[in-house]
């Protein structure tokens, strides 16, 4: 279904399920503001999905960055249809919680749970006002079974869980749909960070399934949910690749 005119905000947009959901809803014909730190990448997006993209800095890590997010867009493109608070990240992490560094779970903390209630306070104003808006939220299979060696992660992703919950009971009235999509592992740059760039741990790490789902495996869960009549709003997506 064509979306022509929607606009939607990408956290995250550089790579994995970000920049998937970007080139899917761009293809549908929405426009979107694509955000992340690697300009560079973006770009390169923009160029590629021309002229439905536009490229933004965002570090949703950083207050400051976040709360200049509104002012910094252009005015045509600040009534934002759609927020995709997908930007999330557990770097330093899968070690035991008293082996990890304490500043790597403090800046998960920030990015995965406080930088996305900045990013949806700066935005939903917008969304109020005009009456209709969707949030969608990206959680994990982490907040529905205990993993070891993610306890910080795993928080950060019960957080979004229960801000989720409570951020659609509270706008029901008004009618803006909270959807949160809760993935498995997916093959992505994730794990690359989270070892800090280590190639060949990263690689491991998705090896050891036997098929991760894709970022657009779970684009594809996004837009739909995104195509349903106003109406409809799909609470929870809880997406797992078949062979585990
Ligand atoms: C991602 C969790 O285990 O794939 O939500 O890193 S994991």
């Amino acid at each position: 279904m064509n979306q022509g005119g929607r606009t939607a905000l990408i956290t995250g947009a550089s790579s994995g399920v970000g920049e998937a959901t970007a080139v899917l809803l761009a293809a549908r014909g929405y426009r979107v503001i694509c955000a992340a730190r690697r300009m560079d990448r973006l770009e390169r997006l923009a160029e590629r999905l021309a002229p439905a993209c536009f490229p933004m800095y965002l570090d949703v890590g950083d207050l400051a960055s976040v709360d200049s997010l509104m002012e910094r867009l252009p005015a045509d493109l600040r009534a934002i249809d759609v927020l995709l608070n997908n930007a999330g990240q557990d770097e330093g992490g899968m070690v035991r919680f008293d082996e990890g560094q304490v500043d790597d779970w403090t800046r998960t903390v920030l990015v995965n749970f406080a930088g996305l209630v900045r990013v949806t306070h700066a935005v939903i104003p917008a969304m109020v006002k005009r009456g209709r808006g969707d949030i969608v939220n990206l959680g994990s299979i982490t907040s529905r079974q205990a993993s070891p060696k993610l306890a910080v992660y795993a928080a950060t992703k019960h957080a979004v869980h229960g801000f989720s919950e409570s951020l659609r009971a509270e706008y029901a009235a008004i009618g803006l749909r909270v959807i949160e999509v809760v993935p498995g592992v997916v093959r992505s740059e994730f794990a690359l960070h989270r070892w800090r760039g280590d190639q060949e741990a990263a690689a491991a790490f998705y090896d050891a399934f036997p098929a991760p789902l894709l970022p657009e495996d779970v684009a594809g869960c996004i837009a739909w949910a995104l195509e349903l009549p106003p109406r409809v709003n799909i609470d929870q997506i809880v997406v797992t690749p078949t062979f585990q």
